[in-house]
């Protein structure tokens, strides 16, 4: 389909058609069209920009990384499509993995979207997946050298589950996430509340001209992960109580 390009929403109905076509690829899974639009309702509500408080956590989070061991980027369908050369511009800035991680898990997706990946320059992190997560459904499969042994794992768009057992199993997890009230927000040890490919960029952003006395200071005075919801909720009530 054509967009035209004076269309109001231009921008926002070209990355539904790419992620439409990417479906038809075999890329993204089915359901990913659908948490697509969850996403957009809640952009919606926070004004489709970066709020202060998640350019605080993309900050942190870029501070996390820093004085990560062992950071692993993990990255599913609608990730890589939306965002795949920011996911390589992240791992250069800060040294960690990427480690493809699915919901709806198929060796042909993980294929499909480990290329995407390399196409932009990542680094993909591939071998034998084990079940080695806590978890009934296939996302408990990860790799022994990636994500099984991080001390920090980054979830964009991801789904409540995995992110409480990473947390179980004793890592930092960062997530990016536009809505506050999902699970995965809620149990994320550094929820940023933002849209995967306005947060990425400031993360690398940020991590690029990090010194380790900065990560060190930033870390000194993060506020807890509570903070970071209630001011997304903050902004989204506001947003809702008036048109001006
Ligand atoms: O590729 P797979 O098989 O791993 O499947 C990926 C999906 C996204 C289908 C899977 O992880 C899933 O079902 O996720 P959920 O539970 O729908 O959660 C996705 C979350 O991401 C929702 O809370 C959305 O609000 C949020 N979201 C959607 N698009 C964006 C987003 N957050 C940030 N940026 C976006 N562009």
């Amino acid at each position: 389909m054509t967009i035209s390009a004076d269309h109001p929403r231009y921008r926002s109905l070209c990355v539904r058609e790419k992620l439409a076509q990417a479906m038809l690829d075999g890329i993204v899974a089915p359901e990913g069209l659908s948490a697509h639009g969850r996403g957009e309702a809640f952009d919606y509500l926070l004004g489709e920009v970066t709020i202060p408080s998640a350019k605080k956590a993309e900050q942190c989070a870029a501070a996390m990384f820093h004085m990560a061991k062992h950071p692993v980027i993990s990255v599913n369908g609608n990730t890589a499509v939306l965002a795949a050369p920011e996911i390589a511009a992240l791992q250069k800035a800060t040294g960690a993995l990427v480690e493809v991680g699915l919901f709806h898990r198929t060796e042909e997706r993980i294929r499909k979207i480990t290329d995407l990946l390399s196409a932009a320059g990542a680094v993909v992190t591939q071998g034998e997946a084990e079940r080695l997560l806590p978890l009934s459904h296939d996302r408990a499969f990860c790799l022994r050298g990636g994500i099984y042994e991080a001390d920090l794992v980054l979830v964009p768009l991801e789904d409540g589950d995995r992110a409480q057992a990473l947390v179980g199993l004793g890592k930092k997890v960062i997530t990016i996430d536009l809505n506050p009230l999902s699970r995965t927000s809620q149990t994320a040890t550094l929820p940023i509340i933002d849209e995967v490919t306005r947060a990425l960029p400031e993360i690398t952003a940020y991590a690029s001209e990090m010194t380790e006395d900065d990560a060190l200071a930033i870390l000194a005075v993060m506020p807890e992960q509570i903070w970071f919801l209630q001011a997304a909720l903050d902004t989204i009530s506001q947003r809702l109580s008036t048109i001006l």
